[in-house]
């Protein structure tokens, strides 16, 4: 099995402004990264041989966007037990409301962990999947720390310019 690595899906190239927040972070942590266009409904069979040929070289989470009907993160899971963190993408009249239910509403049994709609999902799927890798990975864990302490810092900076009191 070779370098552990994040499976990034999208169901379509329309997604790629916002789901490229996602690979952003992971670059930050030095973690690999596979990113795929393929659809639930358009490409059901590339989607499933996709999931299963990562998950046996060693992707440890997949990260899946989709808007509207958005039953990507759902057929991923379906075919992995790994964790798959889902996002919703704002396309569509109802700007991601729709994708949102369709992500999060999984029946028990299936999960997929869902993150907000649009770019700070993206971004928040990024850091959850550092942080899946952060449980058995010291460098990347120490990274995320780090990133915590100094934005913090950086709080604690501008309270100080600003001297309220
Ligand atoms: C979903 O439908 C995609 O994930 C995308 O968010 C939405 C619209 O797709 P396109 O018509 O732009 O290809 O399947």
């Amino acid at each position: 099995m070779g370098t552990p690595f994040v499976a990034i899906l999208m169901g379509s190239d329309s997604d790629l402004p916002v789901m490229e927040a996602v690979w952003q972070v992971l670059k930050k942590f030095d973690i690999a990264y596979e990113v795929r266009i393929t659809s639930a409904h358009r490409t059901p069979e590339d989607t499933k041989s996709f999931v299963t040929d990562a998950d046996s070289r060693g992707c440890v989470a997949f990260v899946a966007g989709a808007g509207m009907a958005a039953h990507l993160a759902g057929a991923v899971a379906a075919s992995t037990l790994k964790p798959v963190i889902g996002v919703p993408i704002d396309s569509g009249p109802l700007q991601g409301f729709d994708a949102l239910l369709s992500t999060v509403q999984m029946p028990g049994g299936i999960p997929v962990a869902s993150v907000a709609i649009g770019k700070a999902g993206a971004k928040n799927a990024g850091y959850l999947a550092a942080q899946i890798i952060g449980v058995s990975d010291s460098d990347v864990r120490q990274k995320l720390i780090d990133e915590r302490a100094v934005n913090a810092q950086a709080i604690r900076d501008k309270n100080d310019a600003l001297n309220f009191s």
